[in-house]
């Protein structure tokens, strides 16, 4: 099978790209990756032969000939997702275990079933923290959280105390790293970004997993690459900015 290739925006901004690239990271899967530059001409003519909606991440892989095309895409986190888990790794991407063990056991079904309800949400809900705490790597920001966005927090505390009672102090979500820790890594980093400057308390099992997942390796290297890219993209740019890392273009 031909290398899959993964189109993605800038590591400073693109959380969906983030979720999708780590995701790959973490499962072993080989890659390569393209990163174009978000809401500008010269992504133009990559997106319009490879991204049926315009936007990253894409995975592409195979031949688009004339007569013959095997030419794979998908297109959206969650469909990159399911289809890694369908046909690109021998984990199961929901539970990080084999997918021989994860069906013959109720307790993986169970967990399996929550970690794919809880990317669900992330995928289709939780605005308030998505529209109000964008993903800004570089930055460290001061905002003023509306209730919307403070009741996303709160949710997302609910959903990894959850998670991780009675896990060990450095676990994933469900253990083994998962979809679900790939789902919610902007969310660290916008936690990391805004959280502290903006007065918003979280809760210790919060900063734990929130340590947990800055160590990550794959995760390290995402964050280091954003801090070495110097555009600016207005849109992407919220509240009161306090400090920034790395030289920013003009
Ligand atoms: N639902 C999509 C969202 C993709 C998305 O909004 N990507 C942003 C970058 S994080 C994008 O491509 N924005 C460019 C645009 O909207 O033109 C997914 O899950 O992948």
């Amino acid at each position: 099978m031909q290398k899959p290739l993964l189109i993605i925006g800038n590591k400073n901004y693109s959380s969906w790209s983030l979720r999708a690239w780590l995701l790959l990271k973490a499962f072993n899967i080989d890659f390569d990756e393209q990163l174009i530059e978000l809401f500008h001409p010269s992504a133009t003519a990559i997106l319009n032969d490879n991204a049926p909606t315009g936007k990253v991440p894409v995975l592409v892989y195979g031949q688009d000939n004339d007569n013959n095309s095997d030419k794979v895409t998908v297109w959206d986190t969650l469909a990159i997702t399911i289809h890694a888990n369908d046909y690109l790794t021998d984990l199961d991407v929901w539970t990080g275990l084999s997918k021989f063990h994860t069906n013959s056991n109720t307790s993986n079904r169970i967990n399996s079933a929550y970690c794919q309800s809880i990317i669900a949400e992330m995928h289709s809900g939780l605005m308030g923290i998505r529209s109000e705490m964008p993903m800004n790597i570089r930055a460290t920001a001061k905002i003023q959280p509306s209730a919307a966005c403070l009741s996303d927090i709160a949710r997302i505390e609910n959903i990894f105390a959850d998670c991780l009672k009675n896990r060990s102090k450095d676990s994933y979500l469900f253990g083994a790293f998962t979809a679900a820790d790939a789902f919610f890594a902007p969310v660290v980093l916008r936690l990391q970004t805004y959280a502290e400057a903006s007065g918003i308390p979280l809760q210790p099992i919060t900063k734990q997993y929130c340590a947990t997942m800055l160590s990550n390796l794959h995760l390290q290297a995402w964050q280091e690459a954003a801090l070495n890219e110097t555009r600016i993209i207005k849109e992407d740019e919220a509240g009161e900015l306090l400090s920034v890392a790395g030289v920013l273009a003009d």
